[in-house]
């Protein structure tokens, strides 16, 4: 049911929210970086904590009256300290890619030589990007994955580390499917005397949990979204060693950003609790073995998958020779009522609007309580509305049905239909 009192003061934005309710219960969210928050998060973020300014730290305000809020935040900090069992961490980022250049701001000089993973191999803009602040104010180089096995050459990292000689390694991606060995990555930075961050906006849940090695010990920066695998709250975090606290602390404020959400950071606080559930941990061990039923689903079904398979939450199925593009694959889809992104595939042949990819995942069926039965049944929709490539409406309309059938049997926020 609709927000009464919002439904009151304001129709339109009232219905346009209650439609995206709708579509959020009556489609399958499967963009990996998508999920669905707790309604006790979502309560938190939508409470009268939006009303105040806070800027500064616990104990370190430049306004009156942030009592309350230097309990909220130092009860977010401590929370996000214990989960990932890091030194210091600022709770106050907005953004994935605001944590990044809060990160960078702390560590580089501007110019400095940074050396980050492909944008078109699985890398983030705020990697380096030629057009974002990250490839303006810095010098990107970059690294990729081999031809033949589509994982992280880590002998081709190191040769370029050697050659470029970076003042910061940036490890982490958007659309990589495989485990990141950060060891390893911290070897080649100490080999060439760079800094170490790790960017774990996509698997920050399976770092929390146990299901991916943990960056946190070996790299001087690590950072993430709240929103993704974590469930939590849009948002971001930072965490690092205690010698880089302060100077982590002033690169967000007063460095980038002013006033926190302060919402939105009480929201953090909600989910950095949740994740230390039992129930979190084996949540994110069911979204593994979900994608791997996935994958296993698509390639029975006919479908090259970048790198063979996947480790973590996401998949990149490659549609060379189908005859459809990622742009065109992800448009049909979601007529079918089956929402993924294109993406670029490694050495992908068309540009990043068409795309020879998507990039399908499994947190958000995976809060849904779906599993490894409804995947290999969704790899069988994905292929049908593909292998069609929306000839035949009928075909649409089939595997349509069938996504309301499970969506039905897996319900979402049925407390406010
Ligand atoms: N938009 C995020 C993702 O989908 O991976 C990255 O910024």
């Amino acid at each position: 049911m609709m927000n009464a009192t919002l439904l009151q003061a304001d129709h339109e934005v009232a219905r346009l929210i209650d439609r995206e309710l709708e579509r959020q219960q009556t489609t399958l969210m499967m963009i990996p970086s998508e999920n669905y928050a707790s309604r006790a998060t979502m309560a938190a973020a939508g409470s009268v904590l939006t009303n105040k300014y806070a800027e500064g730290y616990p104990g370190k305000r430049y306004y009156n009256g942030c009592e309350i809020y230097d309990a909220i935040e130092q009860l977010a900090i401590d929370r996000a300290k214990e989960l990932f069992r890091a030194d210091h961490a600022n709770v106050q980022l907005v953004t994935g890619t605001q944590a990044n250049m809060a990160a960078y701001f702390a560590l580089l000089e501007k110019g400095d030589r940074i050396l980050s993973m492909r944008l078109d191999h699985g890398g983030h803009l705020s990697h380096g990007r030629s057009n974002n602040f990250s490839g303006v104010w810095y010098e990107p180089h970059f690294y990729g994955v081999d031809p033949d096995t589509e994982r992280i050459d880590y002998d081709n990292v190191l040769a370029v580390a050697r050659e470029v000689r970076p003042k910061l390694i940036v490890t982490g991606a958007s659309a990589y499917p495989r485990i990141i060995d950060f060891k390893r990555f911290r070897e080649i930075a100490d080999e060439v005397g760079a800094y170490l961050l790790a960017d774990i906006a996509h698997i920050v849940g399976l770092v929390a949990a146990g299901s991916h090695p943990d960056p946190v010990p070996l790299c001087e920066v690590v950072t993430s979204t709240t929103h993704k695998t974590l469930r939590g709250p849009r948002g971001a975090l930072i965490l690092c060693r205690q010698e880089w606290a302060a100077k982590i602390d002033e690169s967000v404020f007063p460095g980038i950003q002013a006033g926190p959400l302060m919402h939105i950071l009480a929201a953090k606080a909600v989910a950095f609790k949740e994740a230390q559930s039992f129930g979190f941990r084996e949540y994110q061990r069911q979204i593994i073995r979900n994608a791997q039923a996935l994958a296993q689903s698509l390639l029975e079904e006919g479908f090259e998958l970048v790198s063979g398979g996947t480790d973590n939450h996401l998949m990149l199925v490659k549609l060379i020779g189908k005859g459809i593009s990622g742009r065109d694959a992800a448009d049909t889809l979601e007529r079918a009522g089956i929402v993924v992104n294109k993406n670029t595939i490694p050495n992908d042949p068309l540009s990043p609007a068409e795309t020879s990819g998507i990039r399908p995942g499994t947190p958000a069926l995976t809060t849904r309580g779906m599993r490894e039965q409804e995947m290999h049944r969704i790899g069988k929709l994905i292929a049908r509305v593909i292998e069609d490539k929306g000839e035949h409406e009928e075909v649409i309309a089939e595997v349509r049905k069938e996504v309301l059938d499970l969506c039905d049997a897996f319900p979402i926020y049925h407390d406010i239909i």
